[in-house]
């Protein structure tokens, strides 16, 4: 019987349910899908249609075992943890869901039956780019180590129809585009057309006496914007257990549609249907400098309000009292973003549920937890007061009423500090007033953690020093983790093939076991196999960068690699001013260069972010120049891959060498990529920041290299007075490099192109600590290129760093935050 007809896959599919499918199924129920769910002919789809049929099926699987799941959370009447991000950063579904769905091998066979490869399947899929950087991407780890230890929990998020824009670069700058990611049509996700909550902006509160005398709080007028559920699945790692992760999308309440027969104003009504779905339109690219818009604010009550309904509802199922909330449920505060949660359940609980404000407030503080992500002042997040009023006013009462109490109890534990209470305070007094989230966050919540050991300290030595006084047990550490599954197994699956030959697959659930590849350290023979599998990693990337860039590469070269966000702490800059150096070394003496490098970036700049922007272009230039400069050969190149993003850092990770991890001490929280590279077998350039410090007990100091002034020294340099212009006249090297940039070298047809940067640096104070910095970074740069030369010795640091890295796995991160913050167990 011919195996496309419809009557034959309808009987398959019959035979069995989707999780009992024998294996050989997947090629019916991918057939099945592209006539039945996708409307084409069967015979012959193509590359884009079997993704999306394959992605249905995977996404039949995966609804089974999500509702045995929840039903499995029910009947334990677990303790459920609800993690709330404007960004989820979560990269392309298939392989992941593969992976962990144990079809890896299934598909294949497949895909190969209908002509395809995995391969060039995979390759059709366009990643939700819901986040901007380290964060959303962390909440994305995390989702899916919550999943892998089967953690009763929740995902919520917006689901932005224009995710983080696609960047290109034109003539050496960086162009916006948008994402359109939805064009394609959601596979993965089932939208709730049905299953939605009304969300309330802006109005007015009356107050009012009710019959037993209480003072009540109604908000009268404002408008109503509808939250749609959608949900997208997060399989655990063989374990058949998924979560959900939610987000939200803005739909227009249905009044619109009469109100038009009452006014007669048509296009008047769809004009306001359209600005309220506006909502959930665009995420704002900016990270570690909020932009404070009135639609901003908006995003973060839209998730707020409809998340804390959907948590009340479950909560009401059980029909308990209110005081077991906190025994029940636990809000996750992915930085200040969401924390207008805070008063929203004040508002329920005091308002709607009529408690008392002392019963309310301790339910409350006792259901919060708060991760900060940064120190940087600029990304603290404020809300100019009047903003705030507009959008919610009664929220702001009740911030107003947190503060009046909080400040009383804060002026009763230190009578003689009069200073302290306008620096502890919700609100920011100036000629204009503002909301700052981050307090609201600490006095809101039992838990406020930070993201490294050393970023932790710094939380509670100085930005928020005055709440550890205050509030000392509620500030702990959970240093970040990035997940095995995706950062190894999947991206590298043939370094993972190598390693679980040798050691057996535990590693996957377990990272510590990366441990057992010590002692193969010191082995030729895997030493061997090892750098073997790194260039064969090596020479994929240098295909990609052909065919891309049009640039050759040499896949013996280091690969020296900067991939992150683009930020002047991040020091894209420092970086840029030595390839300079050893470009001008190689020009002075064409055997000076001891070892071919390959430099390569990536990374998107804010788009309102001129310095980032421009930086970005330099890089481009200097690019241009060495690439094209006779005298350098292979000696040199540079690369700048546009777009850069979860598909993008899945093929760069493989296929490092050296991983530049060089912000300015005590500004990078923890990274993450730090740990992505380390985990593929790349050696890390550094500063004593973040996470970095703790690569650095772990892996040792012979396989790291680190640099640079440490935190304390940064500040006692500021303090003393720091003049940047005393390394540009003592450091001829350096001026040298300074010079060109400001005298046109690198821009022939606009020489004061770049002019700008350099007086950042020599006139506008360096603030970054560039050329503070310079020197022992070049230095520390001769010692990796040294180090390299000795293939033995860098295949032993490559795999050392590989078997270290158990501890940065998101597995014992989240075991952590279970343990020690949240109070839950695996079901
Ligand atoms: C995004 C939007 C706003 Cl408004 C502010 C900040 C951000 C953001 O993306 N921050 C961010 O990515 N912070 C990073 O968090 C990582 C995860 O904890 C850290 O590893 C990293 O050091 C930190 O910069």
């Amino acid at each position: 019987m011919d195996s496309t007809t419809p009557e034959a896959l309808a009987g398959m599919r019959e035979t069995a349910s989707p999780a009992t499918l024998p294996a050989d199924t997947l090629k019916a129920d991918i057939l099945w899908h592209v006539l039945y769910s996708l409307g084409r002919d069967n015979e012959r789809p193509d590359r884009q249609t079997v993704f999306r049929a394959l992605a249905l099926a995977l996404r039949d699987r995966l609804v089974e075992k999500w509702i045995a799941s929840q039903r499995a959370i029910y009947a334990k009447s677990s303790k459920r943890v609800y993690y709330l991000s404007l960004e989820f950063l979560p990269g392309p579904f298939l392989r992941q869901n593969l992976i962990a769905l144990g079809l890896e091998k299934e598909a294949r066979d497949a895909l190969t039956e209908l002509g395809f490869t995995l391969d060039d399947v995979a390759g059709e899929e366009w990643e939700p780019g819901l986040g901007n950087g380290g964060l959303g991407r962390l909440a994305s780890c995390y989702l899916d180590s919550m999943a892998a230890l089967r953690l009763p929990a929740y995902g919520y998020g917006i689901r932005y129809a224009f995710g983080i824009f696609h960047q290109l670069i034109r003539d050496g700058q960086q162009v916006e585009r948008a994402d359109n990611w939805l064009r394609g049509g959601q596979h993965w996700e089932f939208e709730r057309t049905h299953y939605m909550h009304p969300v309330r902006f802006y109005g007015s509160v009356r107050e009012w006496v009710d019959e037993q005398g209480r003072l009540r709080h109604t908000l009268e007028g404002g408008s109503t914007v509808m939250a749609m559920a959608c949900d997208m699945f997060i399989p655990g790692y063989r374990n058949d257990y998924v979560l959900n992760m939610r987000l939200w999308a803005a739909k227009s309440s249905r009044e619109f549609e009469f109100s038009f027969f009452n006014t007669g104003d048509y296009i008047g009504a769809v004009e306001k249907k359209i600005r309220d779905e506006n909502i959930s339109m665009v995420l704002y690219p900016n990270d570690e400098a909020p932009e404070g818009k009135e639609l901003r604010l908006k995003q973060q009550f839209f998730l707020v309000s409809a998340t804390m309904q959907d948590i009340v509802r479950r909560f009401r199922k059980k029909g308990v009292a209110w005081d077991q909330f906190p025994r029940k449920n636990v809000i996750h505060l992915n930085e200040t973003h969401p924390a207008v949660a805070i008063p929203e359940l004040m508002r329920l609980l005091v308002d709607e549920e009529l408690l008392p404000w002392e019963e309310a407030w301790y339910i409350c503080v006792r259901t919060f937890a708060y991760t900060n992500h940064t120190v940087l002042p600029e990304a603290l997040e404020v809300w100019p007061e009047e903003l705030f009023r507009k959008v919610l006013p009664r929220h702001l009462q009740i911030i107003y009423e947190i503060n009046r109490r909080f400040l009383h109890d804060v002026r009763r534990q230190f009578p003689h500090d009069p200073g302290l209470l306008a620096r502890v305070s919700l609100i920011h007094e100036g000629e204009q007033r503002f909301v700052r989230m981050s307090h609201l966050a600490i006095v809101g919540s039992f838990s406020v953690n930070g993201v490294s050991a050393h970023h932790s300290n710094i939380i509670k030595e100085s930005i928020f020093n005055e709440f550890y006084k205050i509030f000392p047990e509620r500030f702990n550490n959970k240093t970040n983790g990035i997940t095995p599954r995706r950062w190894l197994r999947q991206c590298n699956p043939t370094l993972a093939w190598l390693i679980t030959e040798h050691i057996g697959t535990e590693w996957l659930t377990d990272l510590e076991q990366l441990k057992k590849l010590e002692p193969y350290a010191e082995s030729a023979g895997f030493q061997k196999a090892w750098m073997e599998v790194r260039l064969r990693n090596k020479q994929k990337l240098a295909e990609y960068i052909h065919a891309k860039n049009g640039i050759t590469i040499l896949p013996e070269s280091l690969y020296d690699v900067h991939v992150k966000r683009f930020h002047e702490y991040k020091r894209q800059l420092l970086n840029i001013l030595h390839v300079i150096t050893l470009y001008n070394r190689i020009r002075r003496d064409p055997d000076a260069g001891i070892v071919p490098r390959t430099f390569i970036f990536g990374g998107k700049a804010a788009p309102g972010y001129y310095m980032a922007k421009h930086i970005i272009q330099l890089i481009n230039a200097v690019g241009y120049t060495i690439n094209t400069d006779p005298r350098v050969g292979d000696m040199l190149k540079v690369v700048f891959l546009q777009n850069y993003c979860v598909t993008l850092a899945e093929r760069i990770m493989p296929a490092t060498d050296l991983s530049e991890q060089i912000s300015t001490a005590g500004m990078e929280a923890s990274g993450t990529g730090n740990m992505k590279f380390a985990l593929n077998g790349a050696i890390t350039i550094g500063t004593h920041d973040g996470a970095n410090i703790e690569m650095l007990e772990h892996v040792g100091d012979e396989n790291l290299f680190l640099f640079g002034l440490l935190s304390h020294e940064v500040e006692d340099l500021r303090r003393q007075g720091y003049n940047p212009r005393t390394f540009y006249e003592t450091d001829s090297e350096l001026r040298e490099v300074l010079d060109m940039i400001s005298g046109g070298y690198f821009s022939p047809g606009d020489p004061h192109m770049f002019r700008d940067i350099v007086e950042s640096l020599l006139n506008h104070g360096d603030r970054y600590m560039v050329l503070a910095d310079f020197r022992s970074y070049a230095y520390r740069q001769q010692d990796a290129a040294r180090a390299y030369l000795d293939q033995p010795g860098w295949a032993r640091r490559s795999m050392l760093n590989t078997a270290r890295m158990g501890f940065f796995s998101s597995d014992r991160s989240m075991g952590e935050y279970a343990r020690d913050i949240w109070g839950v167990e695996g079901v």
